[in-house]
């Protein structure tokens, strides 16, 4: 399926992974590329040198293009920003914030910059700043997230702006994709989904926990003092949002949330932990191969879209 994404990236398929936390280091960012999507490498709140090790290790796994993903909050997001391009990295995708003071310095590198966008507002300010495309993600994703859905987001961003819009949020099948290019995406991101492939480095207990979740096993902590964070319900979100509504604040709040990511991707405390995921997670019923994900998505999208019935 060729799209102005798969052209300006260079990619096989319109399948781009998510860059998250803890989660999108190189084994599947490689994984991904390989299979014909964009992988993609999170420097979540990681240290300059941890990401440029990252990117040098999926090199040697993969000689396909995969992107780096900022953090805008990241107190490494300077050093990141550099490292991008000292490393030649050839597509970066920002998220949590807005990545204007680092667009020369990407632009003049020849970066292909594709923000992370949750509003219109947004979609309009990136391309004006040089965008070259803009993922729309709506409410539906895990993590940090904003307040439209992707089923109004997409459409209306998709109006407002030029450039390629990446649908985000909630999508998981074929069905899923075909969707967002209803929508007017030309290309979706997808994250949960692929928390749970065979080459993801996620404990096993966050994989499992993941699999078992219903249609309605997510919560937001955090929209009191506004960052809210989408994640499976647990002891540490019922806590956290009992103490949300007595009225304590985001630095009050702070010791339940410190390292609990770390501690659910790499320890397994689905309990404590805070265990990131989208809505579309009772939908993710088993482990594959990310080639497999993507094989399976893109028969049933392309059924879909030529108007037969999904595969
Ligand atoms: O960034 C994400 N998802 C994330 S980042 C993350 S790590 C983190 N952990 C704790 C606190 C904060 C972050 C986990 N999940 N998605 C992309 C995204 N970007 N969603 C929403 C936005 C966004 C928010 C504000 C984009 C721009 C923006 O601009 C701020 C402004 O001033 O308009």
């Amino acid at each position: 399926m060729k799209t102005r994404i798969t052209e300006l990236l260079g990619i096989e398929h319109p399948i781009i992974q998510g860059g998250m936390a803890w989660v999108a280091e190189h084994n599947l960012a490689a994984a991904v590329s390989e299979a014909g999507g964009l992988g993609l490498i999170g420097g979540a709140n990681a240290p300059g040198e941890a990401v440029r090790e990252e990117i040098r290790k999926a090199r040697e796994m993969t000689k396909k293009p995969f992107g780096v993903n900022v953090m805008l909050m990241s107190p490494h997001a300077d050093d990141v920003a550099k490292v991008v391009v000292e490393e030649g990295i050839k597509v970066v995708t920002t998220g949590a914030g807005i990545p204007g003071k680092y667009m020369g310095m990407w632009k003049e590198a020849g970066i292909r910059v594709i923000p992370v966008v949750a509003s219109v507002a947004q979609a309009r300010m990136m391309e004006k700043g040089g965008a070259d495309a803009v993922v729309a993600e709506g409410m539906e994703s895990g993590g940090h997230i904003g307040e439209a859905t992707t089923m109004t987001l997409v459409p209306q961003v998709a109006d407002a702006v030029s450039i390629p819009v990446i649908a985000a949020g909630g999508i998981a099948d074929g069905r899923g994709i075909a969707a967002a290019f209803m929508l007017g995406a030309e290309a979706v991101q997808m994250g949960t989904r692929f928390v749970v492939s065979k080459e993801s480095i996620v404990h096993q207990n966050y994989k499992d926990r993941l699999i078992k979740a219903k249609d309605i096993d997510s919560a937001v902590t955090g929209t009191s003092h506004g960052h809210p964070i989408r994640c499976l319900r647990n002891k540490m979100t019922r806590e956290y949002i009992r103490l949300e509504k007595e009225g304590k604040s985001f630095e009050e709040l702070e010791y339940l949330t410190l390292g609990a990511l770390r501690k659910a991707v790499m320890e397994g405390d689905v309990e404590s932990g805070t265990v990131m995921a989208g809505q579309i997670a009772g939908m993710v019923k088993r482990e594959q191969t990310c080639r497999e994900m993507i094989e399976e998505m893109m028969a049933q999208a392309e059924a879909l879209l030529k108007g037969r019935r999904g595969v």
